[in-house]
C-alpha cells in the first residue's frame, strides 16, 4: 500500500487546500476517536478509488463511488487503469493481521493526498464508507482550481461500535409498506450505521408474508390492514428481494411471526389454529390481546413447522422472532408449552429464537434473545437464565409514541417520546441487574396503527432513529446530547436531499 502513495506524492497541480477541522464534522454516530490534523483532502473528478484485498471491497467501492456521484455529480471508477500520478487517491485496504476490537472496526487515514480506509473485512469498510460520505461536503469549492473540489478535513478516525446489534423494526401488519419503502428505509438506516432491520410480518390485521403451504394466509389474511385499505403482502421473491439489498447494505433481516397471540389474521385465514373458540372476522381495528392459537393441537405445530421453515429457507441471517407479546388471550400454562415447543422448532431450522420479554416465563434456551420493551422482571429472567438481550424500552425507544401532544402521528401509552428524551438515556445501565455484555444491542420499533406511507413513517423515525443509532453504535463516554443536538441539527441537507419528511423538532436549531 505504501508504494501507491508515494507514488502519488508529487501533486499534479498545485491547489491551495483550506485547513478544515476534523472534529468540528457533524458525524453521526460519534466515532470512537477523532485526531484532527492540518489541511484536507481533495476530492474532485481525478480521484482515484482503488482496493486492496477481498473481492467484495470492490462492491463497498462501487457503493462509494455511487453514493459520491449522487451527492457531488462526480463520476469515478473503482479500481481503474488510469489515472496519474499525483491524483487524490481514496484506498479501501484489508489488514487482517491488525488487532481490531471487532469486526466492523475501522480505521480512516485522511491525508492530503489520500485517504485511506483500513479494515479487517468488507463489512468493517461498509460501516468506514458511511463515515466517510459524512465526511464530504455538500457543496462544492468551486474557487480553488479550474474545477470543482469538495475538500475533505485532515485527520485520523479510529472506530468501533458499542454494540454489535443496532435495529429498528416495522411493523408492515397493522400497514402495509411496499418494497420500495423498505428499501428506502434501509439505505437511511445504513447511512446511520444500523445493522439490523426486524420486520413485524404478522398481527391480528394482517398476513404480510407468502406461505407456498398455506396460500390463504396472504389471500386472505393479507387483504386488508388498520382503517379497511387493501393490505397486501410480500411473495417470497419480493422479500428475498428486500434481504439482498438489506445484505447489500451489511444489514440483517429479521421476521418476526407473532404467536400465540397476535394471531387473528392466521386463524380467519384458516380456522382450525383458532383457540379462542369465538366467532372470527377480518380485524381492522387497533386492540390487542384478543387472538390465540389452539396450542395444544398438534396440527398448529405442523402449520408452524412450515411457516418457519419456507421463512428460515429464505432468510440468510441467523435469527428468528416469534413475537410470543401480550398473549392476553392464552392460559399461562399453554404460553408456556408453546414457546417451549416453537423454540424447539426454531432451532430445528438453523435459527436462534428472539421473542418479547415475556417469552422469559418458558424454560427458554440460553441461546434465545429476550426484547426487553416493558417488563424489567421478564428482563432479569433473560439474564438469571443465560440469555442476551436487546433493548426496546417503550418509554425511551418506541418509534410509534408521539413527539409531544401536538404530534400529528403516533400513539403515547407508554410516553410522550420528545428528541431530547428519545437520546438522553443510557442502555448500558437502563435496566438494573442487566450487565453490558449480556446486551446484544438496541432496537426501535416502528409500530404502524398510525402510519401507512412512507411520509408518515418518516415523521415518526426521523429524527429520533438517528439518536438510537447514536446510543447503539457509540460509545457511552462520547455520548452527549448538547453536542449530539449541533451534529443532529447539521444532518437536515443529507435528509433534505433524500427527501426524507422528517419532524422538524423545535428542540433542534435545523440548518
Ligand atoms: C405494544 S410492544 C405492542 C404492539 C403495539 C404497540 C403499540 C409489543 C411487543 N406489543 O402490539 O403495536 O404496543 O405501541
Amino acid at each position: 500500500t505504501f508504494l501507491v502513495l508515494t507514488s502519488c506524492q508529487e501533486a499534479k497541480e498545485e491547489i491551495p487546500m483550506p485547513a478544515l477541522d476534523l472534529t468540528a464534522e457533524n458525524l453521526v454516530p460519534i466515532p470512537a476517536r477523532v485526531v484532527p490534523a492540518q489541511g484536507s483532502f481533495r476530492l474532485d473528478q481525478f480521484t482515484r478509488v482503488v482496493t486492496r484485498g477481498e473481492d467484495k471491497l470492490v462492491d463497498v467501492a462501487s457503493f462509494l463511488v455511487d453514493k459520491i456521484g449522487s451527492k457531488t455529480g462526480l463520476r469515478l471508477e473503482v479500481n481503474s487503469e488510469e489515472g496519474q500520478d499525483g491524483d487524490p487517491i481514496i484506498l479501501l485496504s484489508q489488514n487482517k493481521d491488525q488487532n481490531w476490537p471487532n469486526m466492523e472496526a475501522y480505521s480512516l487515514s485522511l491525508g492530503k493526498d489520500s485517504i485511506i480506509l483500513e479494515i479487517p473485512n468488507s463489512e468493517a469498510a461498509f460501516r468506514g464508507v458511511q463515515t466517510l460520505r459524512q465526511l464530504i461536503p455538500e457543496i462544492s469549492n468551486d474557487t480553488l482550481a479550474a474545477h470543482p473540489i469538495w475538500p475533505v478535513a485532515s485527520g485520523m478516525i479510529e472506530d468501533h461500535p458499542n454494540f454489535v446489534y443496532r435495529g429498528s423494526m416495522l411493523d408492515v401488519a397493522r400497514h402495509f409498506f411496499s418494497v420500495e419503502d423498505v428499501k428506502k428505509y434501509i439505505d437511511l438506516l445504513a447511512y446511520y450505521k444500523i445493522n439490523v432491520l426486524h420486520l413485524h410480518l404478522t398481527d391480528d390485521q394482517g398476513w404480510r408474508i407468502e406461505i407456498k403451504a398455506w396460500p390463504k394466509l396472504t389471500e386472505v389474511g393479507g387483504s386488508t390492514e388498520v382503517g379497511g385499505e387493501a393490505g397486501g403482502f410480500f411473495t417470497q421473491e419480493d422479500y428475498k428481494e428486500i434481504v439482498a439489498y438489506a445484505a447489500a447494505h451489511y444489514m440483517t433481516i429479521i421476521p418476526e411471526v407473532d404467536m400465540p397471540g397476535h394471531t387473528n389474521a392466521a386463524s380467519v385465514s384458516y380456522p382450525f389454529l383458532d383457540g379462542t373458540g369465538k366467532p372470527l372476522k377480518l380485524y381492522e381495528g387497533t386492540r390487542v390481546g384478543f387472538s390465540t392459537f389452539d396450542t395444544r393441537k398438534d396440527t398448529t405445530y405442523a402449520f408452524i413447522d412450515d411457516v418457519v421453515r419456507e421463512i428460515s429457507a429464505i432468510t440468510p441471517g441467523p435469527y428468528f422472532h416469534i413475537g410470543g407479546d401480550e398473549s392476553h388471550a392464552t392460559k399461562k400454562s399453554d404460553y408456556i408449552y408453546f414457546v417451549n415447543r416453537v423454540e424447539k422448532i426454531v432451532q430445528k431450522y438453523g435459527k436462534k429464537m428472539i421473542g418479547w420479554d415475556e417469552i422469559t416465563q418458558a424454560d427458554v434456551d440460553s441461546s434465545s434473545i429476550a426484547q426487553f420493551w416493558s417488563n424489567e422482571k421478564n428482563a432479569t429472567t433473560a439474564i438469571e437464565k443465560g440469555m442476551k438481550v436487546i433493548l426496546s424500552p417503550a418509554k425511551k425507544a418506541y418509534l410509534d409514541m408521539q413527539y409531544d401532544t401536538l404530534s400529528k402521528h403516533g400513539l403515547h401509552w407508554a410516553a410522550y417520546i420528545p428528541v431530547d428524551t428519545a437520546y438522553v438515556w443510557t442502555p448500558e445501565s437502563h435496566v438494573r441487574g442487566i450487565p453490558k455484555d449480556q446486551i446484544l444491542g438496541v432496537e426501535a420499533p416502528l409500530w404502524s396503527e398510525t402510519i401507512s406511507n412512507i411520509e408518515e413513517l418518516e415523521y415518526l423515525a426521523f429524527p429520533r432513529v438517528i439518536g438510537y443509532s447514536e446510543l447503539s453504535w457509540s460509545l457511552e463516554e462520547n455520548r452527549d446530547w448538547k453536542d449530539f443536538k449541533v451534529r443532529l441539527a447539521n444532518q437536515a441537507p443529507y435528509l433534505e436531499r433524500m427527501k426524507v419528511a422528517y419532524y422538524p423538532s423545535p428542540l433542534i436549531d435545523w440548518v
